[in-house]
């Protein structure tokens, strides 16, 4: 499977030896797969016979799955929240490397060494509420290994020296994820290379012993798979439950009958690859989804994505729910897709808006209209609901100046509402003018890179949409000191998107401020940002009272390597 991308500014500082190597590997993976879930406790929740996804030829199929990389690590609650309301029933966490000393890393990420979990702190408990009500997910599994990563091979040695037994380190480690992580159901294995028949075997053996199940992501080497599932379950019996097998890239072409056909009773899921590439225009759409799915109905146990991370850079935030909706529809397995209301304008915690304004926001999917409370406080009832309506858009006149601001929209389904998140803003001070900084003469541009002669640092700042700054790769900065050392205090700056290229546009950022050039206060942090249209120029407040002579935003772009922007605005707020 495809290394998944660094989440953050930060997160490209911290890659780990291991990593670079997967690295330079990437451009040669065409088989990466993903495999997806083990299935046991789904009983009777969502209408299945829930059994063990083996079941009757006549069986509707009883899981839809989703493998997910770095954000599934890196994208806290909010990413926790939108694969609760997504319809997916399982969630494959991918993948984990096991060093050659037993470390398991996440990606990238330490988690557990000698016994004990170091990864995250918050995370376990991020991971446990993906089950808890309200949602569709049911089964959260761990992938290990990938393609072109020797974890199989470095658990073989590890068995070979140390054994499974209770003071093996292999065992300490995966008791220890257990431990801390106990909604793990399954361990998925993605063993693309070693196909060891004695070590995994042993490997799976200890893990049902940790009360973990065993689920299997294959693409090839059918004799491989079918002598360890049949080992485990001799040994543990019921222990691999699932199979998901790769329809994508080096597994592209798999069909489930000739899988279904050395697993026993067991029916097979298939996965298949959704929009990616840096245009996103290979892989399946949600519609393309829905249509290979349904040509598998009868045949499978269930259907998986691959992969969420390509599905967040390619839909947004509501991308997830659209293809767990694709695989439901197409296999009869009655979960529902339902998402809440996001991307707020004005921008969420925005101040100095004008007492007249356009609220607009992104429909949940799946939304049939929206409920908009507004309130001078947090706390909404039947008293604060403005609007039940169809569109996205709602006027507001003659709001008070000077005053907080809170609203809600609330998605209606057909299954019920999905409460949206509070956004606040605030009116304007009477008396005080935006001012653009950037507007004086003599301001001196700053870049990391720069497309000379016409996409330079300068043309960022001139005023004019039309002309943009442009460098030649995926992370980078700009800054802008005032002229004469000049301060001001900033507390609102614009981006605006350029003529074409989407992919090119900012979507994480950090702006910071110096006095020196060398020391820098962040002042705002902004993630998995979009521009919706060419030439929009987006709004973001801040607090802040210190005044600052530079200004800088280090950012990252949505994929490949080009960064661009036509105009950035420094705003100060001031008596005319
Ligand atoms: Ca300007
Ligand atoms: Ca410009």
């Amino acid at each position: 499977m495809n290394k998944s991308k660094p989440y953050s500014l930060l997160a490209s500082f911290k890659v780990l030896f291991n990593c670079l190597l997967l690295l330079s590997l990437v451009s040669i993976l065409t088989a990466c797969g993903g495999s997806s879930s083990s299935s046991e406790n789904n009983l009777g929740t969502d209408g299945t016979d829930g059994t063990d996804g083996t079941g009757d030829v006549n069986d509707v199929a009883q899981y839809s799955a989703i493998y997910g990389g770095g954000p599934f690590y890196f994208g806290g609650q909010t990413t926790m929240n939108e694969l609760k309301q997504s319809g997916f029933t399982t969630i494959n966490f991918w993948t984990i490397h096991v060093e050659s000393n037993g470390d398991l890393i996440y990606n990238d990420q330490l988690i557990v060494r000698n016994g004990t979990y170091v990864g995250r702190a918050t995370w376990p408990a991020e991971i446990a509420s993906l089950k808890e009500s309200p949602t569709s997910i049911e089964r959260v599994q761990f992938g290990v290994a990938s393609y072109g990563v020797p974890d199989f091979e470095r658990i073989q040695a590890l068995i070979a020296s140390e054994g499974t037994g209770p003071s093996s380190i292999l065992n300490k480690n995966f008791q220890a994820l257990k431990e801390a992580i106990p909604t793990i159901d399954a361990i998925d294995f993605d063993d693309e290379s070693n196909y060891h028949v004695e070590s995994a075997t042993k490997f799976g053996v200890m893990l049902a012993d940790l009360d973990y199940k065993v689920t299997f992501a294959p693409y090839t080497s059918k004799n491989f798979w079918a002598d360890i599932f049949s080992q485990i379950n001799e040994q543990r019996p019921g222990t691999v439950d699932r199979v998901h097998v790769q329809g994508y890239a080096g597994g592209s072409g798999n069909q489930p009958a000739s899988w279904n056909a050395i697993f026993g009773d067991l029916k097979v899921s298939m996965g298949l690859w959704s929009d990616h590439g840096s245009s996103c225009n290979e892989g399946r759409s949600p519609n393309q989804m829905e249509s290979d799915f349904r040509g598998w109905q009868g045949n499978v146990s269930g259907g998986f994505i691959w992969l969420y991370d390509d599905v967040q850079k390619c839909q947004g935030s509501q991308g997830a729910a659209q293809y767990a909706s694709a695989i439901n529809q197409a296999l009869g397995i009655t979960k529902t897709s339902v998402s809440r209301a996001d991307k707020p304008s004005p921008d969420n915690n925005s101040i100095f808006i004008e007492n007249n304004v356009t609220l607009s926001w992104e429909a949940g999917f799946g939304a049939e209209s929206h409920d908009i409370h507004l309130a001078t406080s947090a706390n909404f009832d039947a008293n604060t609901l403005l609007a039940n309506q169809n569109n996205t858009e709602l006027n507001l006149m003659d709001l008070a100046d000077e005053t907080t601001y809170f609203w809600r929209v609330d998605e209606l389904h057909t299954s019920g509402i999905v409460e949206g998140e509070v956004w606040t803003f605030t009116t304007q001070t009477p008396g005080l003018s935006a001012f653009d900084r950037t507007d004086e003469t003599d301001g001196i541009a700053n870049v990391r890179g720069e497309n000379l002669p016409n996409e330079g640092a300068a043309s960022a700042f001139d005023n004019d949409a039309q002309t943009k700054w442009l460098d030649f790769v995926g992370n980078s900065w700009i800054q802008y000191e005032f002229a004469n050392e000049r301060q001001y205090i900033i507390t609102e700056y614009t981006i605006t998107s350029a003529n074409d290229s989407p992919e090119r546009d900012p979507r994480d950022w950090i702006l910071t401020g110096s006095n020196d050039g060398l020391n820098w206060q962040a002042l705002d942090v902004k993630k998995l940002q979009d521009f919706t249209e060419r030439f929009e120029k987006r709004r973001f407040s801040f607090i802040n009272d210190t005044a600052y002579r530079f200004y800088r935003l280090d950012m990252n772009n949505h994929s490949g390597n080009i960064i661009q922007l036509a105009e950035i605005e420094l705003i100060e707020y001031q008596q005319e």
